[in-house]
């Protein structure tokens, strides 16, 4: 049963009615469902075993050249990590044991070498958290606290806003340019760990971080996308939905519900507010969401792309399934205009502005929510052409290639690991939710990797 306080957020961020709107056809039958989920599922397999066969003990694979490549100086195991929980749940229990137990025997953080703690936290942290929850194995969740105490030197800074390195060994930090989506996505990590281990340190530490972030809003409740973490100031004033501050606005969504923080809340609805009111533009080419100045609300570009097609998913947790819905029917007709989408594009000329393609998940995540909270058959029918898309442009026999170009479809030699966390998970959900994956209590922290509100 739901805590009064959880319905009362529930109430507060408008989650929504869940019914299906009046259009809704529903044309997919469960067996063209189910044939769907096994081709996204054959595609994993395809994915999968390229990086086993050409790239195994590396973080990610290189799908023309057909070998691996590290991050860094030395492996941190990141496309297993990344994809172990995606196995598990598509049902690949062989191939799961195996590479939980390569993992819990070969991972190790103490390596002198500085990395990304936003990367490392989403990517590895988050899910080493999920495989704990899912296997039950100790193992991950000392390695998760062994990670999360090597990641807290970050929060050490004068501002509170956190650094964006850390050496892994030394605990020693840099880089001090950092952005609201680097500072702001540490709570269901950090929050998870403190849950399951009792101690409290991990959750303040990441909360500290937001309400320094939040003290540093402009008058109109916006925020900048790059910001000093040292002198507590902006150096990049440019205010929008798009990489850099991004999974910022979700982790105040997942936080507020997830936890039941109401600091959370009251941020999220003012950042709502501030968005719809200066960034959100509605235009003949439909609703999308540009970019405009910090601290004037003047737009400054007409631009969108990959990356912000995560908006939709949050909207509809947050209740407004409508400007969801809108929004993500705008993303989809800058898919359907190159065959794909691209990183950027001009919304007033309906152009490409940045034409790769990362092979991001975000468009696909929004059609699941959407999918979830209307049962409306559009975002399957939405799936099906990303499934499709995505064999016809990015598929190779090396496994799946971004793309340098939407426009040429050149390929380019590289296969992110949230390709396997995130792209085909969500496009797998999209198809087999409801029927044989269970999500009641699940939170998907920012790389996919589902954590389970058990407390
Ligand atoms: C992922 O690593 C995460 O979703 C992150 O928040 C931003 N987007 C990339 C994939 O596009």
């Amino acid at each position: 049963m739901r805590s009064p306080v959880i319905i009362a957020l529930a109430i507060t961020l408008m989650l929504p009615a869940i019914c299906p709107p009046a259009e809704a056809q529903t044309r997919f039958t469960p067996e063209e469902k189910e044939r769907l989920a096994a081709s996204v599922r054959a595609e994993f397999a395809h994915a999968w075993s390229s990086y086993k066969k050409y790239a195994w003990g590396h973080d990610a694979l290189r799908p023309l050249s057909k070998t691996g490549f590290d991050w860094y100086k030395d492996p941190l195991m990141m496309a297993m990590v990344d994809a172990l929980d995606t196995m598990t749940m598509m049902g690949f229990k062989a191939e799961a044991d195996s590479t939980r137990e390569y993992v819990l025997t070969h991972l190790s953080f103490d390596h002198d070498m500085y990395v990304k703690a936003f990367e490392i936290n989403i990517r590895l942290l988050g899910g080493l958290l999920s495989n704990y929850q899912l296997s039950g194995d100790e193992r991950f969740l000392k390695l998760a606290k062994d990670l999360g105490d090597r990641l807290i030197p970050i929060f050490k800074s004068p501002s509170g806003l956190p650094y964006v390195e850390v050496n892994l060994r030394t605990g020693a930090v840099r880089g001090t340019k950092t952005n609201p989506a680097e500072i702001g996505t540490y709570l269901l990590e950090f929050g998870t760990l403190s849950r399951l281990t009792g101690d409290a340190k991990y959750y303040n530490y990441a909360k500290y971080a937001l309400l320094n972030l939040y003290e540093r809003r402009s008058d109109l409740g916006l925020y900048g996308d790059e910001i000093d973490c040292v002198t507590g100031e902006w150096t990049g004033t440019n205010s929008h939905i798009s990489a850099c501050i991004d999974s910022f606005f979700e982790y105040l969504v997942k936080g507020a519900l997830m936890f039941e923080d109401l600091d959370c809340l009251t941020m999220w609805r003012e950042s709502y507010l501030a968005l719809n009111t200066y960034v959100a533009d509605s235009t003949a080419n439909g609703l999308w969401y540009g970019r405009v100045d910090m601290n004037t609300g003047k737009r400054t570009a007409t631009v969108a792309g990959a990356l912000d097609a995560f908006y939709p998913a949050v909207l509809c947790l947050a209740g407004d399934v409508k400007q969801a819905a809108d929004l993500q029917a705008s993303f989809f007709r800058m898919w359907k205009r190159h065959g794909i989408e691209p990183a950027e594009f001009d919304y007033a000329k309906m152009e490409a502005t940045r034409p790769a393609y990362y092979l991001n998940p975000e468009i696909m995540e929004s059609a699941f929510y959407l999918y979830k909270a209307t049962g409306d058959d559009r975002y399957l029918e939405m799936g099906k052409v990303f499934l499709d898309s995505l064999k016809a442009y990015c598929r190779t026999d090396g496994g799946y290639a971004e793309l340098k170009s939407v426009i040429t479809k050149e390929k380019s030699d590289r296969m992110e690991t949230y390709f396997l966390a995130e792209t085909l998970k969500y496009l797998y959900l999209l198809f087999a939710s409801g029927d044989s994956v269970k999500l009641d209590g699940i939170f998907f922290n920012t790389e996919a990797h589902p954590l389970k509100r058990t407390w």
